[in-house]
């Protein structure tokens, strides 16, 4: 049984306006594509095969340090984050999988909670442990670290809270265990650089040993940020030797926003798949830092070189390769299923134009060491505007062409904020 927050029809009725047009672009493109001897519509199979997961803290307004502007209508429990989820799966049918984040949705019964995403058209992606913030009436502080903390009862709290996250993964079908720890330091001298990386692969190796069988570690690096000074998992170097330590289940997740500006993040990803490492990715954008705003909207040229990577990998494919996608953003200034949805079509934009690569004359051109030929390639793929086949793969899984269109006339958010209690004011959660 399913209950989808959207009523079916209006998506038709608009669907219908648009259905012409989109027809006729699609044949256009088609034509175009033939030109270059690709069949367009083996491209929007492999886009309808395509799916990114969506975060539960992504469905409310994030913020800064500074102020939390809430929205009316914003979910203030994960039933509510589920139903907006849902949402944007309804509309997109991209995004069919929910990460959730540990203990901020925590319920008493997970069984029912997946039943109730399932009933939303929804399943649940990695599962997430936060030991980078304190809860109430927690025993040991997370102020001088949590798996890489001095104290070892404040370690083995980290370890039982991971422990915890698995078994409640397990209750909800997921698979990976998502783990990204905030530990490091404000001043040179406040730790040991060498033994609190000792600690945190001693802490981390009693979690891995906690994995079922088919569950994955995904390890995820941040090159600051709460720690200014130095932070212990702080880049690819430091997630790889860890993940490799650790052992085969234990791969790294590349979250776009957690690198030096200007770092060539494409290049990251080929090395992680080189060594079998490459476990996953969230999705953001970013200026400045760990920004996290929306994806592809400061540059989606380094989306589609990512993505040119994925395609480069699957190519040339190494153990396990089967990295997890996910978006990972902080909407403090639009609706957050707004953001979502228009990410959500960014990122399916750039794995299509990934698609679009003539690897045979990539690969000549390379191997004749012509650069202008070879940058070609990509670009030609890149300039293609793939939307067409992007709207024609949702719609053909029941989604709307216009998928902001079909958001705003159905009024959801205004529903919501006749039935949802306010969100209270103050500073963002991450
Ligand atoms: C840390 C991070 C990590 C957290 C999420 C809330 O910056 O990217 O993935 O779990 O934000
Ligand atoms: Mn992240
Ligand atoms: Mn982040």
């Amino acid at each position: 049984m399913t209950n989808l927050p959207i009523s079916a029809d209006l998506i038709a009725e608009l669907n219908a306006v648009h259905a012409e047009a989109l027809e006729e672009d699609y044949t256009a493109l088609g034509r175009k594509l033939a030109r270059s001897g690709i069949d367009i519509d083996a491209i929007t199979a492999r886009v309808a095969g395509f799916s990114v997961a969506v975060p539960s803290w992504g469905a409310g307004r994030g913020g800064t340090r500074f102020a939390k502007f809430p929205i009316p209508g914003e979910p203030t429990n994960i039933h509510e984050k589920l139903e907006d989820c849902a949402v944007i799966q309804q509309l997109s049918r991209v995004t069919p999988r929910v990460s959730p984040h540990f203990p901020w949705d925590k319920v008493s019964d997970y069984k029912a909670l997946r039943e109730e995403a399932a009933a939303l058209g929804l399943g649940f992606d990695a599962v997430n442990s936060n030991t980078f913030q304190d809860q109430p009436g927690q025993t040991h502080t997370y102020a001088n670290g949590s798996l890489a903390a001095q104290d070892a009862a404040t370690r083995q709290q980290a370890v039982d809270h991971n422990i915890e996250c698995i078994e409640i993964g397990r209750q909800l079908g997921s698979t990976d265990l998502t783990v990204w720890v905030g530990d490091g330091t404000n001043f040179p001298g406040q730790q040991d650089l060498g033994r609190s990386l000792d600690r945190y692969l001693e802490a981390a190796a009693q979690v891995y040993a906690a994995l079922p069988d088919d569950w994955r570690m995904l390890l995820e690096h941040k090159m600051f940020e709460p720690a200014f000074y130095s932070t212990v998992i702080s880049d690819w170097g430091s997630s790889i030797l860890a993940a490799q330590e650790l052992g085969p289940k234990a791969k790294c997740l590349v979250d776009l926003g957690h690198h030096a500006p200007n770092v060539n993040i494409e290049q990251i990803v080929a090395r992680l798949h080189r060594f079998g490492k490459l476990g996953g990715f969230h999705f953001n954008d970013s200026k400045y830092g760990d920004d996290d705003l929306d994806s592809g909207s400061i540059n989606p040229h380094q989306l589609f070189l990512v993505f040119n990577e994925l395609v480069e990998a699957e190519l040339n494919p190494r153990e396990g390769f089967n990295p997890s996608y996910m978006i990972d953003q902080s909407h403090n200034v639009t609706d957050p299923i707004e953001s979502m949805l228009s990410s959500a079509e960014t990122i399916t934009q750039c794995f299509a134009k990934a698609q679009l690569v003539d690897r045979e004359a990539l690969h000549a051109a390379q191997g004749a060491n012509d650069t202008m030929m070879a940058f070609q390639a990509l670009r030609r793929a890149y300039n293609i505007d793939v939307a067409p086949i992007i709207a024609k793969a949702r719609v053909a899984a029941g989604g709307a062409i216009d998928v902001l269109d079909a958001y705003r006339r159905s009024q959801y958010r205004s529903r919501k904020a006749q039935e949802r209690s306010a969100v209270g004011l103050g500073a963002g959660i991450v």
